[in-house]
């Protein structure tokens, strides 16, 4: 039996070892140049394009095909995606998973929505992975319990959350993602917009900060208010690392340990965390 976890690549998560995984990719669109995000992604070319172009750019969620292609021939696939509430990946998901579960009598697509995106999912990804590989220890190919994982992955997203530090709102506002009133008057240099994914999964803004150190600060604030202890932790970054290099000693200040790893954005979250923005996903 083929067990298979598949995520759209908003996760910014290329590769995972030790079980099956696939990303599906996000498109960025730049005038008559398409970015696919994925591991071929150039996203300094794709910044320097949007820069040059000076229009309206956009993206688009994966197709029903796109997700299709990458359940490919396995029995159970566990599939995460970018919040439902600014994307459509999720519903194309859910339409190449009735399709892919008609065409396949047994077989099993569940579809997760994140209700968030980036480093949030990885938590996701990586709680999947544990849960997959200890029932099929416990249990074997044949007492595989897909159901149970399913039911305690969607537990779990009560413990996770995603907050983030963003350096301007310019094109989730352009693009509809959030409402004009919270865009205005943000853009100036060096202020940033500290916020986190709402329960509905939608971006809600918290606090307005001049520069990283203030905003690390408010954000770590956060963190804590929310029950963040010392618990697994991903950071994400777009442009240079350094920002999040920041946060990462902060949290090694405060908790003695960093319990987690640092990523690079892939093209979509570049896009709309702007350079010079974190993501931070956590267990509280
Ligand atoms: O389907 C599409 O074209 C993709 C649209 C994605 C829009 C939102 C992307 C957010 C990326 C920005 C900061 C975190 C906000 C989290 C809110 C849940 C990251």
């Amino acid at each position: 039996m083929k067990v298979k976890i598949v995520a759209d690549s908003s996760a910014n998560l290329l590769q995972l070892e030790g079980i099956d995984y696939t990303i599906v990719p996000l498109h960025i669109i730049v005038g008559e140049q398409e970015f696919i995000d994925d591991e071929n992604v150039d996203v300094t070319k794709m910044q320097d394009a949007i820069d040059a172009y000076g229009e309206k750019t956009s993206t688009s969620c994966p197709s029903a095909e796109g997700w299709m292609n990458a359940f490919g021939e396995a029995d159970v696939v566990y599939c995460v995606t970018i919040t439902s509430n600014l994307s459509g990946a999720f519903n194309s998901g859910n339409i190449a998973k009735q399709i892919y579960e008609q065409e396949n009598p047994g077989k099993k697509v569940y579809m997760i929505d994140s209700l968030s995106t980036g480093p949030e999912m990885v938590l996701l990804i990586e709680k999947l992975r544990e849960m997959i590989q200890a029932e099929l220890e416990t249990n074997g190919e044949d007492g595989f319990d897909s159901e149970k994982i399913y039911d305690l992955i969607l537990e779990y997203t009560k413990r996770t959350h995603l907050y983030f530090s963003l350096a301007s709102l310019n094109n989730l506002a352009k693009n509809g993602r959030i409402s004009s009133i919270v865009a205005k008057g943000v853009g100036l240099l060096g202020i940033r917009i500290v916020g986190k994914a709402s329960d509905e999964g939608t971006l809600q803004p918290l606090d307005k900060s001049r520069g990283d150190k203030k905003a690390f600060v408010c954000l770590m604030r956060h963190l804590e208010e929310h029950g963040y202890n010392g618990g697994r932790i991903f950071i994400s970054y777009s442009g240079t690392p350094q920002a999040a290099e920041q946060f990462k000693n902060l949290v090694i200040e405060k908790y003695g340990q960093f319990n987690g790893s640092i990523m690079r954005n892939g093209a979509l979250c570049s896009y709309y965390a702007e350079p010079e923005s974190i993501l931070v996903g956590f267990e509280a």
